[in-house]
């Protein structure tokens, strides 16, 4: 059987002027994990668009495409294209849980969930000549599964090809997520076993990995054994959590001596009525601060992910924002726009209030305004939010958010690492242009050892680690 996996992109990731280096980072993991159920006989090709052109001329007999909001339309091309031609399409991914309809006008069968309970039954069922048009996810475990097809991924077009998910969901419940939409009907909180997750962090090459997870530390239990196990394995990592998991004593210092060295951390909002109106309930009378500190003072940095255009953010909050992210000493950030993604109860609310503009799918990508925000107009909003990165990305509030550091090596980390991700993209692009991604990555895992010199701090290293800014940033 010859089966053709597809990671369509949107626009801006195959733009020929310009493409941002966030495009080139992560190879699909989740087409990678499902070809793992395919036999030894079966022909596969995988193609992700945000980094090499699509080859559409050829005839397989099964055509899968991951669909994302932001690619749904490019998906949906690419999957009436392989229609016409007779080729058996399957649609699956967080955008066709959300909106199934609309999926399955361009597919033979559709997928809701996560697929590794409904895709080995559709490949039973396809052999056996009697597939179905929609496959519901309901038995959700992660024991047992096939090895992820790892040799399908063209690494050297990635800078972090090594991109890793030992669990699955996330246990909170924020109103403008995708994520109880998309594990609807089932569990939305599972864990791998650690020894298998332990098997498959042995098995990658290289040092670096990056913990795609939305919630790293959300089964202390898993997670404590987890770091426990990677002590001494020499890997340097990044991850995300949220803000009360880090302030909780003793797990941040236990995932740093296994590696940890950067934190993606949702604070979304300072506003205590946003962070209610949300559900953000894990956020709440939690001490920004004193958090910060605690990361940083286990010799890890920061990137905070700040949401704007909720209902309580007025034309100030851009600046207040940003002042506050470099006052805090926070090395990277990243701003959204609030964004309602279908069938969340973000979404089911602004639809009810008639505040949703459009259902342009293409501009849902959180650089847009989609709906009317109640005291900016949706043109400030756009144009705070580029404010916003332009703000805290000058030279100037690099340099005062490293200042903040105690040492002057922690200040060169902070200044170097926070320039580094968004002050040579040109440089970056470049070597995206010339398919040399790849031959920065032995730079990326020295200078996140710090040259050799970065530790936590545990009372085992040096305070005084360098470490160069690469990545920080998922979406
Ligand atoms: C890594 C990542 C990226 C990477 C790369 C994506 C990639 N290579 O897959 C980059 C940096 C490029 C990226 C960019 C963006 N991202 Co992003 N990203 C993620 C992240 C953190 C992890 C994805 C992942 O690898 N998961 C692990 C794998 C194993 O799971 P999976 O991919 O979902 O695959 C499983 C199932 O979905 C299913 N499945 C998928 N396809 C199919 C097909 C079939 C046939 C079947 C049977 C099953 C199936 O089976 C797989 C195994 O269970 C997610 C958050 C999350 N937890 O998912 C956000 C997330 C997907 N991103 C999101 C967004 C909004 C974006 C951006 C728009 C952000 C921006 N402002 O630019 C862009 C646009 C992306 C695009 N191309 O359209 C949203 C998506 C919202 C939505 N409803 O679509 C998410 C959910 C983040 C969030 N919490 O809001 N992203
Ligand atoms: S903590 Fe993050 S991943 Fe979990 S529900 Fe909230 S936004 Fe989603």
């Amino acid at each position: 059987m010859r089966v053709k996996m597809i990671l369509p992109a949107l626009t801006e990731a195959t733009s020929p002027l310009f493409r941002p280096i966030k495009y080139s980072l992560f190879p699909p993991l989740g087409l990678a994990t499902l070809a793992g159920y395919l036999r030894d006989d079966d022909e596969v090709d995988l193609q992700d668009e945000h980094v090499e052109i699509l080859k559409t001329d050829d005839e397989p007999d099964i055509v899968v495409i991951q669909v994302y909001i932001t690619s749904a339309y490019r998906a949906y091309k690419l999957a009436d294209h392989y229609r016409q031609k007779g080729c058996y399409v399957c649609l699956g991914g967080l955008h066709v849980t959300s909106l199934p309809e609309e999926a399955a006008v361009h597919a033979d069968s559709i997928f809701l969930g996560p697929g590794e309970d409904i895709w080995p039954q559709f490949l039973k069922d396809y052999r056996e000549g009697h597939p179905q048009a929609r496959y519901v996810s309901k038995v959700r475990t992660l024991k047992r599964l096939p090895p992820i097809r790892r040799d399908l991924i063209k690494r050297h077009l990635y800078l972090v090809p090594n991109s890793i998910v030992v669990t699955r969901g996330c246990p909170h419940h924020c109103d403008f997520c995708y994520k109880d939409a998309f594990f609807q009907g089932g569990r939305s909180f599972y864990t791998q076993k650690v020894d298998d997750a332990l098997a498959e962090i042995d098995r990658l090459p290289g040092k670096h990995l990056y913990f795609l997870d939305d919630h790293i530390f959300g089964d202390s239990r898993f997670a404590r054994e987890l770091f426990q196990g990677m002590r001494g394995m020499g890997r340097l990592w990044q991850a995300a959590a949220t803000v009360n998991s880090l302030l909780k004593s003793g797990m941040l210092e236990l995932a740093a001596e296994a590696g940890l060295r950067s934190i993606f951390v949702g604070f979304e909002s300072l506003s205590v009525a946003n962070l209610q109106d949300h559900a953000k309930v894990q956020n709440l009378n939690r001490d920004y601060q004193a958090a910060i500190r605690r990361v940083h003072d286990a010799g890890v940095m920061v990137n905070g992910s700040f949401v704007f255009g909720m209902d309580d953010d007025d034309a100030s909050v851009f600046s207040r924002t940003v002042d506050w992210a470099v006052e805090s000493g926070i090395e990277t950030s990243t701003y959204h726009i609030l964004t309602p993604y279908p069938a969340t109860g973000l979404y089911q609310r602004m639809e009810a209030e008639g505040r949703l503009l459009h259902s342009n799918w293409d501009l849902y990508d959180t650089r847009h305004t989609v709906f009317q925000p109640k005291l900016l107009t949706g043109e400030q909003l756009e144009t705070g939010y580029w404010q916003a990165y332009r703000r805290f990305y000058t030279w100037r509030n690099i340099f005062k958010g490293a200042s903040t550091k105690p040492t002057w090596l922690r200040f060169a980390r902070h200044a170097a690492y926070s320039a580094g991700w968004k002050k040579f993209e040109g440089l970056w692009n470049l070597a995206i242009r010339l398919k040399q991604v790849g031959q920065m990555r032995p730079l990326l895992e020295n200078i996140l050892s710090g040259l050799g010199r970065v530790q936590p701090q545990t009372g085992v290293g040096s305070d005084d680690s360098v470490e160069l800014p690469v990545l920080s940033s998922v979406d």
